[in-house]
């Protein structure tokens, strides 16, 4: 693990610097994040200040049923090194999957966190077991769903980062045996309103540029479609950005795979693409800002949308 979790660290620019990422480098970042986020060039500068500022919000992360791919969509980032940037911004005062310390330790830190006057963030990966009050899925004797139900309520805003934390996710594909739930979902009567950052895995820069709302809105939480997403990031259809929608529209449709005419980027509507029908900005930022599944050569499976695993399959077949 190349950082320690809750430690002091140097500032973001510092650190950014050790591993050779200039100002040039970070500036270009924070204007990328502007335009993902909707924003003027200008807004690069309330980025960069408060990506780097002294005073860091602390954030308690929180594990239910998945496959932390989540986490590792960050962690995975290439230039300039998202996990670093985020990791900086914040104060991450506990992540079961990251944090250095363990057992009672561990849960000192969750205890420290939740109770400092200042607040805290709580993001939350993962969908929720609620079957036979939640005992499926449990972290050091308590259930998800308790350790969730006393957490989020106290969090000064709540992430749900993935498709299982926003609405459930692989473990509630039918028949959906633990009976997980997305967080507002299984919060609802706490008063939870989570923000939706959906993908399976979801998208980092649409996690800092969330976390980058709030921190220059005073907290505030951003609008949002009807599933709680918000519509900066998740206002369009992948199909309205896809660089196959010229041949869409020309009636263009790759037959196969390995076909001359997917390579030629034809499109993937008969191999099962439901871009159409998917809110996404897969197309727009891509991942690692080098790619993303359609332009690939894969169709949308539609991963951002609630019960995708039912709802979208077979994935290979036309919608
Ligand atoms: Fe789910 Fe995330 Fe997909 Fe995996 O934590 S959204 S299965 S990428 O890991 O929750
Ligand atoms: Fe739309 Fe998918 Fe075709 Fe792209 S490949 S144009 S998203 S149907
Ligand atoms: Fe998911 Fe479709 Fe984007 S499968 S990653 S929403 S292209």
């Amino acid at each position: 693990m190349k950082f320690a979790v809750g430690l002091g660290k140097p500032g973001a620019e510092e650190r950014l610097a050790q591993h050779g990422v200039t100002r040039r480098d970070f500036m270009k970042f924070c204007s990328t994040l502007a335009a993902v986020m909707g924003m003027e060039a200008s807004f690069a500068h309330k980025i960069a200040a408060a990506m780097t500022a002294k005073k860091r919000p602390s954030v308690v992360w929180l594990h239910n049923a998945e496959c932390t791919g989540c986490s590792e969509s960050i962690l995975r980032t290439v230039r300039p090194f998202i996990d670093d940037l985020i990791l900086d911004t914040i104060s991450l005062d506990y992540h079961e999957t990251l944090m250095a310390a363990a057992g009672h330790k561990a849960e000192e830190a969750l205890h420290q966190a939740v109770s400092s006057p200042e607040g805290f963030l709580c993001v939350i990966e993962g969908g929720i077991p609620t079957k036979d009050n939640g005992i499926y899925g449990k972290v050091s004797g308590k259930t998800m769903l308790q350790i969730c139900s006393e957490i989020a309520p106290k969090a000064k805003a709540v992430i749900a980062y993935g498709t299982c934390a926003t609405f459930g996710g692989v473990q509630a594909a039918k028949p959906n045996p633990t009976e997980a739930k997305g967080v507002n979902d299984a919060l609802a009567a706490l008063g939870v309103k989570a923000v939706n950052i959906a993908g399976c895995p979801p998208n980092p820069y649409n996690l800092v540029g969330t976390i980058v709302h709030l921190l220059t809105n005073n907290l505030a939480i951003p609008d949002l479609d009807q599933l709680n997403r918000p519509i900066m990031f998740f206002g369009e259809t992948v199909h309205e950005n896809c660089p196959r929608l010229k041949h869409y529209d020309a009636g263009e449709f790759a037959p196969s795979f390995d076909s001359e005419e997917a390579r030629k980027g034809w499109c993937l509507a008969k191999l099962g693409c439901k871009g159409p029908v998917t809110y996404n900005n897969c197309p727009k930022i891509k991942f690692n800002q080098t790619n993303w599944p359609v332009e690939a050569g894969h169709p949308c499976i539609g991963c951002s949308e609630p019960n995708f695993w039912d709802d979208m399959s077979p994935f290979y077949q036309e919608a």
